[in-house]
């Protein structure tokens, strides 16, 4: 009976403890922040595509997620609560483009920036 209670009161101080970790919220992920990049047009599943968790900066796409996407990207969706800044050029530099929440970029040489893209930031709130 005395083990009984024992064992309980250390359960209670652990799920007391998993509740009190003080960086929860710095560790919430915004589910509606992000950017999917496409290495094809009209946002082809067939070709890479990787979504981005924001916010991030991303100075160089040589080597995101596993492979090089410098001067790769052609289409491109922004999540409902993410802006994303792309560039031209490596380190935020180049021609800059902005595409805000929601966007359907389904061709970016419509917009002079496709095969163009070496570095981006996403951004949270719309
Ligand atoms: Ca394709
Ligand atoms: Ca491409
Ligand atoms: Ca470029």
């Amino acid at each position: 009976m005395r083990l009984a209670l024992i064992l309980g009161g250390l359960m209670g101080v652990g799920v007391m403890s998993a509740y009190a970790a003080p960086d929860v919220e710095l560790k919430t992920v915004d589910k509606a922040c992000w950017a999917e990049i496409y290495e094809d047009t009209d946002f082809d599943v067939n070709d890479p595509h990787v979504k981005i968790q924001g916010p991030t900066q991303i100075a160089t796409l040589k080597d995101y997620s596993g492979r090089n996407w410098n001067n790769e990207i052609e289409s491109i969706v922004v999540g409902p609560n993410a802006h994303i800044k792309v560039y031209s050029d490596k380190d935020f530099k180049g021609t800059e483009l902005e595409l805000t929440p929601n966007k359907r970029a389904n061709d970016l040489s419509k917009l002079n920036m496709s095969d163009e893209i070496e570095s981006l930031k996403v951004t949270c709130g719309g």
